[in-house]
């Protein structure tokens, strides 16, 4: 289903020349409102002239997080307050939080696009709609809320925590569509169980639409199975506007970008340079219709790649294949760069560990130490010495010939590691707390 069929399938060509256009209009709007814009376009003599293929974005220097850091709270803002009329801010575990604001134009672009990227999961306005992100500064819960409204869904905004009441409202309300992280899904499922629910009988749910945190396509199977659901991944981040970004169509491979409204590109995290055609580098975004704050060549540190093929749904829009992981949390063992995806992938292919897992990475000398924590299901043999032990061989085993890396793997408990109402924490790193 299409939310803007024409916009959503046009011609590459056209796509660009689109991209092109508004690109050269934003450097102007930027250069007049944004005082750090104008010092970096004067520095690196950019004007709207300097861009007349898409290719020419690669002349604008990058953004960053820190940029943000330096103009906090309002500095980066093109607009003056008057105009803004709501604000969101982004976590951050450490400092100053990342402050974005939108002005009325941002929001109604903001709500079409969640439209979109929900009619491409396939939600409609006879849906009734559980979303189960956070309301508040986080951009999942009202980002996707108003979108949702937009398509003529009822939603049923219950935020997070408390998940027995919320898998009480799944059920009485009659939810159609569940909305909150990955691994939060996953937790409403084993509550449910657990609780004596007969998923499949007792509940209506028929699609997820998850995001805000790396999964594997291991781990939406279990969701998928669990929930007995389709789940549908959809990305975005906060410094660019929130969800909306990109989001899966039915064929649930790749998220489709809103290259109307961005520009993605893939750079090398390490030179900066444009990644070759279809390589993994760190995605780079552009926004070409942020009112109150627009961004130019963000570098998100996620992982991932772009794919330019026709999709068989009929969009055009290129597509992001799932993040493999972000450039903070790669790992580098023994001199092997891991993720921490790609031991979610060997964990979730096993059959006798649970979907719940955490990795600790800590330093001894040079070298980093990776420890997975994994849950046994609750029939896992958990007495028996001589079978865990072999099983613990086999996780092994295969993660080392799989990532090509020794990591030391521990079985725990049932319910041991502590479940998340929102993003998953999966790393603890000790390096940081050196
Ligand atoms: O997580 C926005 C969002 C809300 C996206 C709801 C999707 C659904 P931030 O809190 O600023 O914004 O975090 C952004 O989360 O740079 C990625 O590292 C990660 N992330 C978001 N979506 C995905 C995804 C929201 N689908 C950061 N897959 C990003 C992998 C994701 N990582």
């Amino acid at each position: 289903m299409f939310w803007s069929k024409d916009r959503e399938t046009m011609p590459r060509k056209d796509i660009e020349n689109l991209q092109v256009e508004l690109l050269r209009e934003n450097i102007e709007y930027a250069y007049k409102n944004v005082p750090l814009y104008k010092k970096k376009f004067d520095e690196y003599g950019i004007d709207k002239n300097s861009i007349k293929t898409i290719e020419d974005i690669q002349k604008l220097p990058f953004t960053t997080k820190d940029d943000f850091r330096d103009n906090y709270p309002f500095g980066l803002f093109a607009t003056d307050m008057k105009k803004i009329v709501r604000i969101h801010s982004s976590s951050g575990t450490t400092g100053k939080p990342t402050v974005v604001g939108y002005t009325s134009k941002d929001l109604d672009t903001w709500s079409n696009l969640i439209a979109r990227i929900a009619a491409a999961a396939g939600v409609t306005d006879e849906d009734i709609v559980h979303i189960a992100f956070g309301y508040g500064l986080f951009t999942g819960g009202f980002g996707l809320h108003y979108g949702l409204e937009r398509i003529g869904a009822a939603i049923v905004p219950a935020s997070s925590g408390n998940t027995k009441r919320q898998i009480m409202l799944i059920k009485d309300y009659g939810a159609t569509v569940l909305v909150c992280t990955p691994s939060y899904a996953l937790h409403i499922a084993e509550v449910a169980r657990e609780s004596g629910i007969d998923i499949k009988n007792d509940l209506k749910l028929r699609i997820g639409m998850f995001g805000a945190e790396p999964w594997s396509n291991q781990m939406r199977k279990k969701i998928e199975e669990e929930l007995n659901i389709k789940a549908y991944d959809n990305y975005g981040l906060s410094e660019i506007m929130g969800p909306g970004f990109s989001g899966e169509c039915k064929q649930q491979d790749g998220m489709h970008i809103a290259e109307d409204n961005f520009i993605a590109e893939i750079i090398n995290p390490e030179t900066g340079k444009t990644a070759k055609k279809d390589e993994y580098g760190e995605l780079v975004i552009t926004t070409l219709t942020k009112e109150a704050l627009p961004v130019f060549r963000y570098r998100t540190r996620d992982i991932t790649r772009i794919i330019k093929e026709k999709c068989a749904c009929g969009r055009t829009f290129a597509r992001m294949e799932k993040p493999i992981g972000r450039t903070d949390d790669m790992l580098i063992i023994r001199g092997v760069n891991v993720f921490p995806s790609q031991i979610e992938e060997v964990l979730f292919s096993m059959d006798g560990v649970s979907p719940h897992y955490q990795i600790i990475i800590d330093k001894a000398g040079a070298l980093d130490i990776a420890t997975v924590k994994v849950e046994a299901n609750a029939n896992l043999f958990f007495d028996e010495m001589k079978k865990q032990k072999e099983f613990l061989d086999k996780i092994n085993n295969e993660l080392k010939s799989s990532l090509g890396i020794d990591v030391s793997v521990k079985l725990v408990e049932p319910h041991s590691i502590e479940r998340s109402e929102g993003k998953a924490k999966r790393i603890i790193d000790k390096r940081k707390f050196e």
